[in-house]
């Protein structure tokens, strides 16, 4: 029985998810928007491109939520993207009320499913989104690290011109201008970050530079886009997650899980290295800090239980 994958959210982000999941072949794949036309036109493009690549998946689209029900995993994109000039954080309101209504459309349908959001602002768009499901927390989770840490990785490889496949490193805490490159945790072919600065293959400044790139690294696209902003690397992170739930992958991954008590930290969403698997997150893995790492870590934290307090004024049910 194939497994079923619904995407509330047929923009930018959906539709290349989509398209990704067929391509991978991961499932069926219903599109949810209120835009229904949008989720109806895009799934009917991609599965006029099956006889081309050969997959063998149903799509469909539609804006009634008796369509996405006893989903295996849902993708959560819907909101509105950033402006130019606006952070993340502006998106808040608007995208709080959107997060809201998509829980009452999932959690009578798909009380099982593992569900990925992908929605800013991240760290408390999840989080709200756990609290108004009431889905179990290791099922609810949030999609950023893997997106900020790819970008750390990208930009890290250009600078040292060396293969993306031979750099190890992460991107913790909030998915905001507080985000954390790990750098005690940045291997390049097996050799520690600090040993290359060291040897003076790259300046500390220079590796500064790259985590400011990274921390950017969505305003520069938007920039570039000036309607909407970054979809493939995003969608490209969300996959990764579902696909290590659906085939039981255990990846270790960078995401927004609820922390409870890990890093000293209780009864919050943020980015920490998780296990993902058939359970949904089966573990958060410790890591051991430097105390910059650290410091900037519990800044990060901060800067989400900040913005978890606007939110909770805005909704007080939170
Ligand atoms: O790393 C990350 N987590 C971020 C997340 C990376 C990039 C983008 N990030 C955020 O994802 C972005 O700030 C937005 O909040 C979401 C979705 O970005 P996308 O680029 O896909 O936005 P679009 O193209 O505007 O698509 C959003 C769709 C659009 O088709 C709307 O009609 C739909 O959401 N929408 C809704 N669907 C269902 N239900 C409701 N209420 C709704 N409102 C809007």
């Amino acid at each position: 029985m194939r497994k079923k994958i619904s995407l509330i959210g047929a923009g930018q982000i959906g539709g290349t998810l989509a398209h990704l999941i067929a391509l991978k072949e991961l499932g069926d794949v219903v599109l949810f928007d209120v835009a229904a036309g949008i989720a109806k036109g895009k799934a009917l493009d991609i599965a006029q491109s099956s006889p081309v690549n050969g997959f063998n998946v149903n799509l469909s689209g539609t804006d009634n939520y008796e369509d996405t029900k006893n989903s295996d995993v849902i993708i959560i994109t819907a909101g509105v993207p950033r402006k130019p000039g606006m952070t993340r954080d502006d998106l808040l309101g608007i995208n709080l009320k959107i997060i809201k209504q998509v829980a009452e459309g999932i959690k009578k349908t798909s009380p099982n499913a593992f569900v990925v959001c992908i929605t800013n602002p991240l760290d408390v768009i999840v989080m709200a989104l756990q609290k108004y499901t009431n889905f179990n927390k290791n099922k609810v989770i949030g999609m950023a690290g893997i997106l900020d840490s790819s970008r750390f990785i990208y930009f890290l490889s250009q600078e040292l011109n060396v293969s993306v496949k031979k750099i190890q490193s992460l991107v913790l805490g909030g998915h905001g201008d507080s985000m954390v490159a790990m750098l005690n945790h940045t291997l390049i072919d097996g050799k520690k970050i600090s040993k290359l600065v060291e040897e003076g293959l790259i300046s500390k400044e220079r590796l500064d530079d790259l985590v400011n790139r990274t921390k950017k690294g969505g305003a520069e696209i938007v920039k570039y886009l000036e309607k909407g902003s970054a979809f493939y690397a995003p969608a490209a992170s969300g996959v990764e997650m579902a696909e290590s739930y659906l085939k039981d992958l255990k990846k270790q991954l960078p995401c927004a899980a609820y922390i409870d008590g890990q890093y000293g930290i209780k009864d919050i969403y943020a980015g920490v290295p998780v296990i993902i698997g058939k359970n949904g997150v089966e573990k958060i893995i410790e890591l051991k800090l430097s105390s910059e790492e650290e410091s900037n870590f519990k800044k990060s934290i901060k800067a989400v239980k900040e913005l978890f307090d606007a939110a909770k004024k805005i909704d007080p049910s939170l």
